[in-house]
């Protein structure tokens, strides 16, 4: 019997990996390779709700100290909205699933000291034993395996401006195309060309809903990007009721969940326009290319907007965990 077909239907998690497949090589080397920290794995156990929360944005995203008092604030933030929290990252070369309050401050202070870890880093980061903070595509994955179904984070990556030439797209948008986890973002950064990312993820198959009743797929520092989405998704149990629909039918493909930042939090368009593309312009003039590209953007439009769009940033990561944990737990509600 192939794997596949026991589990359509099932919430995929290391249990139901367990009873599925008959090679106990796999099993045996795929439980000791994430370490999960004790109140995901007691959350887990008892199917309790949980969000995944990814690494890369405490590392590469945001300055420290205020990168580790965000991402202790979301974990909160989660728990108060009745899930459990499971921040992903590489610690020596080990997958840990949920990280304690030392884990999330090491690599905060690390920050681009860590190594920033899409899909294919995973396996060299491990051999190697290094630090790696993981990105959309990384946390999406691991959170897979693990049988988180929801994860939160800021913003996703994209299809670069000027696409035509360099092929710069995320891996975050063919790790949509491919594992089964629904992304609750504020959407994605106009450093990206934002037409070309939905059209990509579009092409992968990926569903991507708009939360709340504006039609835009939102522009991260900014509620509309003049680019719609497929659906609107109004409470976090339609959102729930969708994933579960993607689970029976074994689509095997991700699902967008764009939330407008909320309006009193919200960047002048202008102002965020000017800076995005002095950012841009600079990141061609000095040749960034490759995973050094998206940092040096959110760094220097960072930079060249003072504290405002660090204080939008922080702002948009909270709520997004505050409606993945309620997507989090109308799904557990679903499948109990
Ligand atoms: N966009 C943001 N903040 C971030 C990132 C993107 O607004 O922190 C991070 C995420 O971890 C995302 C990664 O997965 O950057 C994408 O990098 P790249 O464009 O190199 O695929
Ligand atoms: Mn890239």
């Amino acid at each position: 019997k192939a794997p596949s077909t026991l589990l359509v239907g099932r919430r995929f998690t290391l249990s139901s990996a367990c009873s599925s497949f008959s090679t106990p090589r796999l099993l045996s080397t795929l439980s000791s390779t994430l370490r999960f920290s004790d109140e995901v794995k007691a959350a887990l156990d008892q199917k309790r709700p949980l969000v995944a929360l990814e690494s890369t944005i405490i590392s590469h995203g945001m300055p420290y100290p205020a990168n580790f008092e965000t991402a202790i604030a979301v974990e909160k933030v989660v728990r108060d909205n009745g899930a459990t929290p499971a921040t992903i990252a590489i610690i020596d070369g080990q997958i840990q699933i949920g990280l304690s309050q030392d884990q999330i401050r090491h690599l905060a202070k690390m920050g681009r000291e860590a190594v920033k870890a899409s899909r294919r880093d995973l396996a060299v980061v491990m051999a190697k034993k290094q630090t790696g903070a993981t990105t959309v595509s990384a946390t999406m994955l691991l959170a897979h395996r693990a049988g988180i179904s929801v994860f939160a984070t800021g913003g996703i990556g994209g299809v670069h401006r000027g696409y035509e030439n360099s092929l710069d797209a995320s891996a975050d948008l063919t790790e949509l195309g491919r594992t089964p986890v629904a992304v609750v973002c504020a959407g994605v950064k106009s450093i990206l060309d934002i037409g070309k990312t939905l059209e990509f993820l579009e092409t992968q198959g990926v569903t991507v809903a708009t939360y709340g009743s504006t039609p835009d797929f939102p522009a991260f520092f900014t509620r509309t990007s003049g680019f719609q989405s497929m659906l609107n998704i109004e409470t976090p149990k339609e959102a729930a009721e969708i994933i579960a629909a993607n689970q029976a039918v074994d689509l095997q493909s991700g699902i967008v969940i764009g939330v407008p930042i909320a309006e009193e939090d919200a960047m002048d368009d202008v102002l965020v326009g000017e800076a995005i593309n002095v950012a841009v312009k600079e990141s061609i003039e000095q040749g960034i290319v490759g995973k050094e590209s998206t940092p040096f953007l959110l760094k220097r439009v960072n930079e060249l907007t003072g504290g405002n769009s660090l204080k939008s940033n922080i702002a948009l990561v909270k709520q997004n965990a505050s409606i993945a944990a309620k997507i989090a737990k109308d799904l557990a509600a679903l499948s109990a």
